[in-house]
């Protein structure tokens, strides 16, 4: 696609999203067969799709996907081979001259590799040689710290399963997760509050919802099938309002691909009945307004003996902190909460007073509230908005964090976890007789600090693109090139691959689509949503390659090569039949009762949250409003010409994954080398639409971070922020900023400056 920039003024949804689904196919050249695979997708004998995190409801609709989830499977379902014979014509050095995007172009992996350092190529290997090789450098390790054990979200929970218990029976409790740069925030902020870390809505809470809520989240690109239940809410009348930095397409106006009418009419719904655009990092002035708002109307409701705005029932027999958190929105000044989040007084108060007249709100959020150092206080604020109201824990209301990945709220419940609790290792010595470590573990900052230390040596990636999407990338990659030794199981051919260590291997697996036949028969996987709904998935492709295996076999082949004869556990058993996986999970975590009964039931089953039922798992007992001090300004050094940089997706991207370089909603087209600023910030730094300037971070250790001639793109963003692609960013990010205490990746909030690159340079 030639590189233009055009603003897009359709609906989100509607014709175009048909058509680049269609587009997608026909360049993975599936077009016929891949409308077959879509329509098994998310139905009760079919396989949960393999992209975003966001529930179903209950698998009934004949067509339940998305655009972007067609992308998904057509990524995976594709014809394309990556072979041998494509990795003897190349080193490894020219493979990383080739962008991101033609990696993956490349197609499915079909067989197993291993670097020679001599030729500088991947070479095939066999299984049983890989296996050997894994365990060959894991048991000359000094100390099983020395490992890392990466999960990337789209593990089964089976695969998940497996694999913690592989890497504790051999001693490390090293989990870096994908989520630890994601919703870690929420992991860590939601329990202290309401002693879950996880989202306390199920679908069906959407049909009954008066207001919805949503900071930060670009449902229209990120989980499309959402627009359903926002289409339908904004159809029932409920009020949508939205806080974003960018007024995102979908969150104005959608057409549903799947309403004859729309489509046919060419007619579309609004969406947010106002959208506020948010500076970059103000969420928490934003919703202290909000707070100050509901709190100063309440007090008015009360002298004029009205019905009062604050859930006063539920405050004084479910909640503790009430008072330390009117306190704090006392002492904070409406001039305050205006500078920081960029909106007026007024505005919030309009925003406030509809959350107010709401009798069930639900609140949701994603990445622009998580990836920030303030992170986990963004979440907690967002909780104490929820409680004041009592929109815990009642029918179409709650708390609704979007997860990412397909199944990364699963592999977490089933122990994917670097911080484990006592529960959690003693079912495992009970269950299995083996003693875990008890030490906690590595997050992936943590891991990469080990890693630039030089206390790691061996990487094992089960799925992902750990090498690009990680932060500080100059450092990090060259920290990663030491190791002994890197392995990753994967579908596709990506950049982590080639920022390999002394020795490496590519472990090619069965995708989601795909039939997984083992000694007792097919098999299915589990996953939990967004929702905490479990439920079964199969596939039904033929495998991409006779030579590929399931994620749990490849798992089970490590762990049987590098513990041998003294394992506690029967790998082959359990790899013969997954039933038996799921009754091991079952005894570790008892939420799981009669989990292969319960996966039977077309849907699957709720995974209880207590919140849900308000009981409250914390110290308290209570639901706990937790303060934070000030306004978050974070630690950027005053600088005039500091811009908040925030990293975001594209519409056609999955992560690291990029199904073309166009961005259709924000109108950008055959590029992702830009930078969006609004027209003040432009005038200021004398730049002009289609100049090209170098960012670079204001670092405060010294090292030079920077990406260069990225097209400046007018866009109406709030002032003091301009907003880039990740994972192109991502050298931009200093491994030192992260939230202090979910140590997730502060993505959406850069402090960086930038230069206009001198036309000479542009011109070539
Ligand atoms: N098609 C597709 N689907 C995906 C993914 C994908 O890449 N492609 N990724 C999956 C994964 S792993 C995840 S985690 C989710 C991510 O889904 P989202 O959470 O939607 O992630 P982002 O696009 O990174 O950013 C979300 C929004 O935050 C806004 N934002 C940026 N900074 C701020 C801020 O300071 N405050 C506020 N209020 N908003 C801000 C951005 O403008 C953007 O609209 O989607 C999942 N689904
Ligand atoms: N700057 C910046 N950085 C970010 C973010 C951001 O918003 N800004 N977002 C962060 C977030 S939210 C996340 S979740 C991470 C994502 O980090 P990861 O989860 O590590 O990355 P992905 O790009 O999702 O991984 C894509 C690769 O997964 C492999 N794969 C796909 N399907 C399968 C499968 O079924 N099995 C196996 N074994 N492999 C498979 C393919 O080889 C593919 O190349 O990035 C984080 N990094
Ligand atoms: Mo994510």
């Amino acid at each position: 696609m030639a590189k233009s920039i055009r603003p897009y003024h359709q609906p989100a949804g509607g014709w175009g999203a048909l058509k680049s689904m269609g587009t997608a196919l026909v360049e993975q050249h599936i077009a016929v067969s891949g409308m077959a695979t879509l329509a098994r997708m998310n139905q009760p004998d079919g396989f949960d799709c393999p992209g975003c995190g966001w529930g179903e409801p209950k698998h009934t609709s004949r067509f339940e996907y998305c655009e972007n989830g067609g992308k998904a499977v057509a990524w995976e379902a594709t014809t394309k081979r990556c072979t041998p014979a494509f990795f003897s014509a190349h080193t490894v050095s020219d493979l990383a001259r080739l962008s991101d995007y033609e990696l993956e172009m490349e197609g499915r992996l079909t067989h197993p590799l291993r670097y020679d350092a001599a030729s500088d190529r991947y070479q095939p290997v066999s299984w049983d040689d890989a296996f050997a090789l894994v365990a060959q450098h894991l048991k000359a390790l000094p100390d099983p710290d020395m490992a890392e054990f990466y999960t990337s979200g789209r593990a089964s929970n089976e695969a998940a399963f497996l694999y913690q218990l592989f890497a504790r029976e051999f001693g490390t409790n090293n989990f870096p997760d994908c989520s630890n740069m994601c919703h870690e925030a929420t992991s860590v902020g939601l329990p202290p509050s309401i002693g879950v870390g996880k989202g306390t809505v199920v679908i069906e809470d959407f049909d009954r919802a008066d207001c919805i809520l949503i900071f930060g989240q670009n449902p229209g690109t990120n989980s499309p099938r959402m627009m359903t239940e926002l289409r339908n809410a904004s159809r029932r009348g409920a009020a949508i309002l939205s806080f974003n930095p960018f007024r995102e397409r979908a969150l104005e106006r959608f057409q549903s691909p799947q309403s004859v009418v729309e489509m046919a009419t060419l007619s579309s719904t609004p969406i947010s009945s106002r959208l506020y655009q948010v500076k970059i990092g103000g969420d928490v002035a934003l919703i202290k307004g909000l707070m100050k708002c509901l709190v100063e109307a309440d007090a008015a409701a009360r002298r004029e003996h009205r019905q009062p705005v604050l859930d006063w029932n539920f405050i004084r027999g479910h909640t503790a902190g009430l008072h330390a958190l009117l306190a704090d929105l006392e002492a904070t000044s409406w001039d305050a909460i205006e500078r920081r989040s960029g909106i007026a007084r007024a505005d919030i108060a309009a925003a406030a007073a509809v959350y107010a007249k709401a009798d069930r709100a639900i609140l949701v959020y994603g990445m622009g509230i998580t990836q920030h150092r303030h992170g986990t206080k963004n979440v907690q604020q967002l909780a104490n908005l929820a409680l004041l109201r009592g929109n815990v824990g009642r029918e179409g209301a709650g708390i609704c964090p979007v997860r990412g990945h397909s199944n990364v709220q699963g592999d977490r419940t089933v122990g994917i976890t670097e911080i484990p609790s006592d529960a959690l290792l003693d079912g495992l010595k009970a269950r299995f007789g083996f003693e875990p470590p008890r030490a906690f573990g590595h997050n992936v900052v943590a891991a990469l600090q080990a890693m630039l230390r030089g206390d790691v040596r061996v990487f094992i990636g089960l799925g992902g693109n750990f090498a690009a999407a990680i932060p500080d990338w100059t450092q990090t990659q060259a920290a990663m090139r030491k190791l002994d030794l890197t392995v990753h199981i994967a579908t596709k051919l990506n950049r982590s691959h080639l920022v390999h260590g002394r020795d490496a291997l590519i472990l090619p697996c069965l995708g989601r689509t795909e039939r997984d036949l083992q000694a007792t028969g097919l098999q299915a996987v589990t996953v939990e949503d967004t929702m905490s709904m479990v439920h079964a998935s199969r596939g039904h492709n033929a495998p991409a390659s006779s030579d590929l295996r399931s994620e749990p076999a490849i798992i089970a082949g490590m762990a049987r090569a590098t513990l041998g004869a003294s394992s506690k556990v029967d790998w082959e058993a359990r790899i013969a039949d997954y039933a038996l996986i799921r009754d091991d999970i079952e005894a570790v975590f008892p939420i799981f009762q009669g989990f292969n009964e319960r996966i039977r039931q077309p849907g699957g089953f709720h995974l209880n949250s207590l919140a849900r039922e308000r009981i409250w798992a914390t110290p308290t007992g209570k639901a706990n409003f937790l303060v934070c001090a000030g306004l978050c300004e974070d630690d950027a050094e005053a600088d005039d010409a500091m811009l908040w940089l925030t990293t975001v997706r594209s519409h056609d991207q999955y992560n690291t994954t990029l199904y073309s370089l166009s961005d259709r909603y924000r109108g950008v087209y055959g590029q992702r080398d830009v930078i969006f600023l609004n027209a003040g910030e432009m005038a200021k730094r004398g730049l002009e639409a289609d100049d090209r300037v170098d960012i670079i971070t204001l670092s405060n250790d010294g090292i030079e971070r920077a990406v260069r001639g990225f097209l400046v793109v007018p866009y109406a963003f709030p002032d003091g922020g301009c907003a880039a692609y990740y994972p192109e960013t991502n050298p931009l990010i200093p491994l030192y900023a992260h939230d202090p205490e979910s140590f997730t990746p502060a993505s959406k909030g850069i402090p960086v400056r930038l230069v206009r690159v001198a036309p000479s340079r542009t011109a070539g």
